[in-house]
């Protein structure tokens, strides 16, 4: 056996030995969620994604489980954990698969975030805890379908009617719209003579004049609910209005999520090397596997590269964050990048799979057609490149 095939192989998931630096309890809630991600999602999420199901009793496990809203306080259900904490949660959810993500990240960043940051006592108390256990489900509703990049082009509209709010409006691609019970809904106030506030509201999806109609055209995420909402005169009381005025409300819930994303990509992305790395292992092509061809050693090197550069950008992103230094230009570029990273693995994978990668057999190309996905929402590479031409130039160029 030459030296080559006896050499100890590296530890390719985590090539820095990033895991030394967390605390004990991140490390635990990682592992409890790796456990249950291995054991109950992977044999079965396949499946899910070819028939386009998103499996109904999965909130309440994940509820269960603990990773809805993990962050935030016992008291309402999270486990006060840490945002590097919530990271691993994603990267080890996204492991699975990015539609199963994108449920935990709607749930967390986009429902029980601006809940949790500016909705009355009274409505966290309602929400929350239900939230966390996944008995309610909660959906996001910014983009609209002459509204995507630009959401402070939206239509939606809502008027002030004694005390209530009257919305209007329609809201597409929207995670989990039909499965939710809440809807965390922006609107711009008409105003005589020009452009109202942009205002969001807590919604019960069950108020007359409310509808959610599925996307099932998907060929990415099929294991998750995207729907259009339509909101037809639905009154909604002053008291479930959010404390916050303008775009910037809901931008700072796509902070939240995006730094999610930063994280969970990663799943995705070594999920497509290890299966990379087994497949060349095994496959002969002239002679020798695959494995031991140097054009193929090099594909697989700039995976582990770009990969491990993206985890080192997760984890200290993670540390500004509990510090709170994790500005919005620093979320973009690690959205951006770290997708990019993920994308490229994806594509690289299914392609060292030869055939045998365009089947659902092998995961490579149902990841590959997420994080297509993952590229287009939360800001496009586009959107999230202009903010940091902007941070650079002080030129706005969107
Ligand atoms: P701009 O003038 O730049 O900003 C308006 C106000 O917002 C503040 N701000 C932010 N605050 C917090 N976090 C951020 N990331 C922020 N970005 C901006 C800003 O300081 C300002 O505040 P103020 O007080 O001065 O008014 O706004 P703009 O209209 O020029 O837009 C900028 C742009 C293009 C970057 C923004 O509109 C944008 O990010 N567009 C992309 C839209 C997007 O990402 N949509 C996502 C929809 S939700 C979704 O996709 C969920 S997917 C499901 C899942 O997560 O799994
Ligand atoms: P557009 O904004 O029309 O963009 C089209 C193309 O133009 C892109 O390549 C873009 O980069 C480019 N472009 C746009 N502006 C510029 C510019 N100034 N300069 C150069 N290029 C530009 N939204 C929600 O509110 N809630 C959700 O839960 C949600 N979930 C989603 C789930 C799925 C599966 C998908 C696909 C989307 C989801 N979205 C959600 C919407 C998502 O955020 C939008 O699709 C995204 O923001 C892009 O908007 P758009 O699709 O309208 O594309």
């Amino acid at each position: 056996m030459s030296s080559s095939t006896t050499r100890r192989r590296a530890r390719i998931d985590d090539f820095y030995d990033l895991d030394a630096q967390l605390a004990p309890e991140e490390r635990m809630i990682r592992d409890g969620v790796r456990e249950y991600v291995r054991g109950e999602l992977l044999p079965h999420v396949g499946d899910w994604w070819s028939e386009g199901l998103f499996p109904p009793e999965l909130p309440a496990r994940l509820g269960e489980i603990g990773v809805l809203g993990v962050t935030l306080p016992e008291a309402f259900g999270g486990a006060g954990a840490s945002a590097t904490a919530y990271g691993l949660v994603a990267r080890e959810i996204e492991y699975a698969d990015s539609g199963l993500r994108s449920f935990v990240s709607v749930q967390s960043s986009l429902v029980m975030y601006p809940i949790h940051r500016w909705a009355s006592e009274a409505l966290q108390r309602s929400w929350l805890p239900r939230l966390a256990s996944g008995e309610a489900i909660g959906c996001f509703g910014l983009t609209e379908p002459d509204a995507g990049s630009d959401p402070g082009a939206m239509r939606t509209r809502c008027r002030r009617v004694g005390d209530d709010w009257v919305i209007t409006g329609v809201k597409r691609w929207i995670t989990s719209g039909s499965n939710a019970h809440v809807a965390i809904v922006w609107a711009r106030e008409e105003a005589d003579g020009g452009d109202g506030r942009i205002l969001g509201f807590v919604v019960d999806t069950d108020r007359p004049g409310f509808q959610a109609v599925d996307i099932k055209t998907k060929a990415s995420m099929r294991a998750s609910v995207t729907s259009e909402l339509y909101l037809d005169e639905v009154a909604v009381p002053e008291s479930q209005r959010l404390d916050v005025v303008g775009l910037g409300g809901a931008l700072a819930c796509l902070n939240q999520a995006r730094y999610g994303i930063a994280w969970g990509v990663l799943g995705a992305g070594f999920a497509c090397l290890e299966e990379a790395a087994a497949y060349v292992a095994d496959r002969p092509a002239f002679g020798r596997p695959l494995a031991a061809k140097q054009l193929v050693q090099s594909r697989l090197a700039d995976m582990l590269a770009d990969l491990t550069k993206g985890s080192l950008l997760a984890h200290h992103l993670g540390r500004l964050k509990e510090r709170g230094q994790d500005t919005p230009a620093r979320v973009s570029l690690a959205k951006r990048d770290n997708v990019r990273a993920a994308l490229g693995a994806a594509r690289a994978a299914r392609d060292l799979l030869g055939g045998n990668g365009i089947t659902t057999e092998y995961t490579a190309i149902r990841h590959m057609l997420n994080l297509e996905t993952v590229a287009t929402y939360e800001g496009t590479d586009a959107v999230h490149t202009l903010v940091l031409g902007r941070e650079i130039t002080g030129e706005a160029a969107f």
